[in-house]
């Protein structure tokens, strides 16, 4: 989207929400892929308020009115639940604030969709795994996140995107990425192409495995990246996952693997040097128990048996993603220079690579658990 656009559509949404006082600021905030985020500042009597306020991307989410929905639905759902147990509404899930129209979203003079959230204080979110502890708490938050909706009525919920997490059908959006090749990159990526054309079986494993009823179908975040879960500054604990976009019927399998793809990489989703790239095993185990403990009973052994064959899917979907976007073009994820969508491929797929060859000790570190 233009930059000018975006600039003046933020400066119309920043005064377009119910908020008392005066504006203060807007400034951009956190390195999501897909939304565009500020952090904007209000003052009144001398008490200053923050809003994350967001932009959001159309191309991917195309129903926004249906997604703020499913936000709401959700995060009405958890406030109960976390009102039952004692915590703090405000803080332990996403509150969002409304239009000046009533409306849970700010339409700009573009017809670009809009929301603000009150800025949760003093957490801070995981852009990398520099203390392992950290990544462990993550973990139980995620599991926990889960658990609170195991019982959310899955069919209230739209798909925001269609078959978000469907393996298979996103092999087939790859193969024919490659196979119209719009920019002219296939020849020099044959290396990767074929490390994901090789694992076709990786692709079909979930589907079929849920087809055969052998794995439940759940509410699930599906974006499960640790800068999507904040951690509370002053407990050191997980206090609220956040990014909800993409709450809808999934995998619990799929959002430890995302975790473990993302977090428990040695290296940065976009490391040029892929020597050091690797799946740390200490953190898959840490991350493993407390998914598991955060869970709190309710997965199957199915599904925990499965958690090894997750964070693989996942990964290999990821980088399979992150190719097709680098060959058609870069449409989808944001990227900050030309090849960026294809360094983040190449860590995925050094990182399937690497499971491969750590796949007893993967499995072996689940079995503990079951
Ligand atoms: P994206 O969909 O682009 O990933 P996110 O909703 O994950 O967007 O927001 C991006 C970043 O902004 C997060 O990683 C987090 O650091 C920060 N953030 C977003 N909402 C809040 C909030 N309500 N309170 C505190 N930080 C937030
Ligand atoms: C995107 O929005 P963000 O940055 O949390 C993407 C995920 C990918 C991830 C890769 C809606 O997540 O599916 O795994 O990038 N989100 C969407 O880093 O496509
Ligand atoms: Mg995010």
């Amino acid at each position: 989207m233009n930059q000018d656009t975006l600039h003046t559509g933020m400066q119309e949404a920043a005064r377009g929400f119910a908020v008392e006082g005066e504006f203060v600021e807007c400034k951009p905030w956190g390195n999501g892929h897909i939304n565009d985020t500020y952090i904007m500042t209000f003052r009144q009597d001398g008490v200053v308020s923050r809003y994350s306020l967001q932009h959001m991307n159309r191309a991917v989410f195309t129903d926004p009115v249906s997604l703020m929905d499913n936000v709401l639905h959700v995060t009405e759902y958890l406030k109960d639940q976390i009102r039952e147990q004692g915590g703090d509404p405000h803080r332990e899930t996403l509150d969002f604030v409304r239009a000046k129209t009533g409306e849970p979203y700010f339409v700009d003079s573009f017809g670009e969709y809009w929301r603000a959230y009150h800025f949760i204080e003093d957490a801070y979110a995981l852009e990398e795994t520099s203390d392992p502890q950290d990544f462990y708490e993550s973990a139980v938050a995620f599991g926990h996140f889960q658990k609170m909706l195991a019982e959310f009525p899955a069919d209230s919920l739209t798909e925001t995107i269609a078959g978000f997490h469907d393996t298979k059908a996103r092999y087939e959006i790859f193969q024919k990425a490659v196979e119209a090749d719009v920019c002219g990159r296939a020849a020099a990526v044959q290396e990767e192409i074929r490390f994901v054309q090789e694992r076709y079986d990786v692709a079909c494993v979930l589907g079929d495995l849920l087809a055969e009823g052998k794995l439940p179908l759940r509410v699930t975040h599906n974006d499960t990246k640790s800068n999507n879960v904040l951690i509370d500054e002053a407990t050191g604990k997980g206090l609220c996952v956040i990014d909800l976009d993409t709450v809808m019927p999934g995998l619990a399998v799929n959002d430890f693997g995302d975790s473990i793809r993302f977090g428990a990489s040695t290296g940065a989703e976009d490391e040029k040097d892929l020597t050091k790239i690797s799946c740390d095993m200490k953190l898959y185990d840490l991350y493993t128990k407390g998914f598991i403990e955060g869970c709190g009973g309710i997965l199957t052994d199915m599904e925990i048996k499965c958690l090894p064959i997750g964070a693989k899917v996942m990964t290999y979907e990821c980088g399979m993603r992150f190719l097709t976007d680098y060959l058609s073009g870069d449409t989808y994820f944001k990227i900050a220079y030309p090849e960026h969508n294809l360094d983040r491929a190449r860590t995925q797929l050094k990182l399937v690579a690497d499971m491969e060859a750590k796949w007893d000790q993967m499995e072996k570190i689940v079995e503990k658990y079951l």
